[in-house]
């Protein structure tokens, strides 16, 4: 690694958009490097390690389109791709494009803060080296901030703990043990069946349940992934016009404008295909209650076939609104608890008092356990950024200025904060659209954005407070027009104790990117220069 210490760009991460930024810098013959935490690239991809982990959108879907050689190249094995390819497709972008001696591994970003006077970003890490840059581009995930709940005596437990996000690289043998699994949100679904397999006795720990959906998960077989070759610059086209970036189709009709009998056969289709794209079955499942309540009651009945014992399958059936909280997609998760060796605790009806040395108390009772799992989610999408002490003008931090919520300017800026970009930050789609696109047009909006300073001989770019204000209103208002404020989900920062209720991302992704592009086009209208 090059050891200039001033640098044009420092972008802090190395999954798919701190990779994708440094090679846009690269080519673009801008100086840049890349901090990263962990010992390896891949961000999301090389923290959960969890057994049965793997991207719930499709891989043909779920990769990056900037290089047609890049995807005309790499074969998917699965529909939906495992940790470990989609790790292993992570490290062969890396060595493909030669991005490895921009990479500084196994150190984190302590403090970045804006120096007024020269218009520097003078950036700490935890290796007590300080390095300066002209930019900073936050590429540091959505879900990235594990999140351990505060329950007492967990340091007494005498066990093996592990967090789902922060899984060690060792295979965790569970077999004949007895373990306990807290949390059944994405991450424990997909692991719930497949540590079944190993223990000895599962205890799921659930305080909320779940909606979950099949993933049908196949083998793709040579024939699909040519057609999908020969098709990607259509199917990529067409993905980018969908609210979701996914090429699933959205049915224009409203759910209560057919038949029961036309709406059951509807979802019974989108169950036997498996995936997100039960969502689409309706237009209004996510604005109508009455409409959402059709799917949710659908998804229960579905549960109570699956799921033997009755009381079980009550248990497991949520009674919020379809989609509020992140849709899972599982492999077998209802069928476990026909396992013998799993059983459900429910932790509303009996809350956990405390872990013990030996185990986990409920109210009702104490359960020994051998190893401990949290599958208990992250400080989504401000968690990262927070954990950095980062300082804008006049040494304003970032904790400070998202005291009530995250203010950004497309989720992109920040007034306060000049010449520094977030990729995929809250008040942009990023997490309820597809990750890789929306990561894509980040870095492509940022790097024109640097090219376009560079060409006219701007040195600095802030986001306007009023666009922001206005842009953070606007966010509000469009989720304020749906269901998605009625749960407690991470979108709203409500699995975090103090944490602000704030609907974090943007709804609405082809009309996002029209957005910035106008924003570009008018001069990038909302930000100043200097
Ligand atoms: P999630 O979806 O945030 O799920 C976390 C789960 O942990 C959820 O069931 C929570 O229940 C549960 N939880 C959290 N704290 C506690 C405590 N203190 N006691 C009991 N249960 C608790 O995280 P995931 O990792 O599964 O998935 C994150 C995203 O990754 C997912 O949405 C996909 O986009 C991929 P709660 O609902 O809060 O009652």
């Amino acid at each position: 690694m090059a050891k200039n210490s001033m640098l044009d760009v420092i972008i802090v991460g190395a999954g798919f958009a701190g990779l994708f930024m440094l090679h846009r810098m690269k080519q673009n013959g801008f100086a840049a490097r890349i901090i990263e935490a962990g010992d390896g690239v891949g961000g999301t991809w090389y923290w959960n390690r969890y057994p049965g982990a793997r991207c719930d959108v499709e891989s043909t879907e779920y990769s990056y389109q900037f290089s047609d050689e890049l995807q005309q190249e790499w074969d998917w094995s699965e529909r939906y791709a495992t940790q470990p390819e989609l790790l292993n497709y992570v490290n062969h972008v890396a060595d493909r494009f030669q991005l490895r001696p921009h990479i500084q591994l196994n150190t984190r970003v302590t403090q970045a803060v804006f120096d007024d006077e020269n218009e520097i970003w003078s950036v700490s890490l935890d290796s007590d080296e300080k390095l300066s840059a002209r930019f900073c581009v936050m590429a540091t995930g959505c879900l990235s901030s594990a999140n351990i709940p505060d329950i007492d005596g967990l340091a007494d437990f005498s066990g093996e703990v592990y967090h789902t996000g922060n899984w060690p690289h060792h295979r965790v043998d569970f077999s004949g043990k007895k373990v306990g699994i807290i949390g059944t949100g994405s991450s424990a679904i997909q692991s719930i069946p497949v540590i079944a397999e190993d223990a000895g006795h599962l205890y799921v720990f659930q305080r909320t349940p779940s909606y979950a959906v099949p993933a049908h998960n196949k083998p793709l077989d040579d024939a699909y992934r040519a057609a999908v070759k020969k098709e990607y610059p259509a199917r990529r086209e067409a993905a980018q016009q969908t609210r979701s970036g996914m090429l699933f189709q959205v049915n224009p009709e409203d759910a209560m404008t057919v038949s029961e009998a036309d709406r059951r056969a509807e979802y019974d289709r989108r169950w036997k295909d498996g995936g997100l794209a039960f969502l689409g079955a309706y237009n209004d499942l996510l604005v109508s209650r009455d409409a959402n309540d059709t799917a949710a009651e659908y998804i229960r009945e579905k549960i109570h076939e699956i799921v033997s014992d009755p009381s079980v399958a009550k248990a497991l059936s949520p009674d919020t609104v379809v989609g509020c909280k992140r849709l899972c997609v599982d492999t077998g998760y209802y069928e476990t608890y026909n396992r013998s060796n799993v059983s459900l605790v429910d932790v509303k009806a009996s809350p956990i008092e405390r872990i013990t040395e030996q185990g986990l108390r409920t109210q009702a009772e104490e359960y020994t356990l051998d190893t401990l799992i949290f599958a208990t989610g992250f400080d989504a999408m401000t968690g990262a950024l927070l954990k950095i002490d980062i300082r804008g003008r006049g040494g304003r931090s970032i904790a400070e200025k998202w005291e009530e919520g995250p203010k950004t300017y497309l989720g992109l800026a920040m007034a306060g904060f000049p010449n520094l970009f977030i990729v995929t930050g809250p008040g942009s789609p990023s997490v309820l659209a597809n990750m890789m696109p929306s990561i894509e047009q980040h870095v492509n909006w940022i790097t024109d954005c640097l090219t376009d300073m560079r060409a006219k001989g701007r040195a600095v770019i802030e986001a306007d407070q009023v666009f922001e204000e206005d842009w953070v209103s606007h966010v509000n208002a469009t989720a304020g027009k749906t269901l998605f404020p009625t749960c407690n989900s991470w979108y709203l920062g409500a699995n975090i104790p103090g944490k602000p209720r704030v609907f974090m991302p943007y709804l609405g992704y082809p009309a996002y990117v029209k957005k910035c592009n106008n924003v570009a086009a008018a001069d990038y209208e909302g930000f100043s220069f200097a």
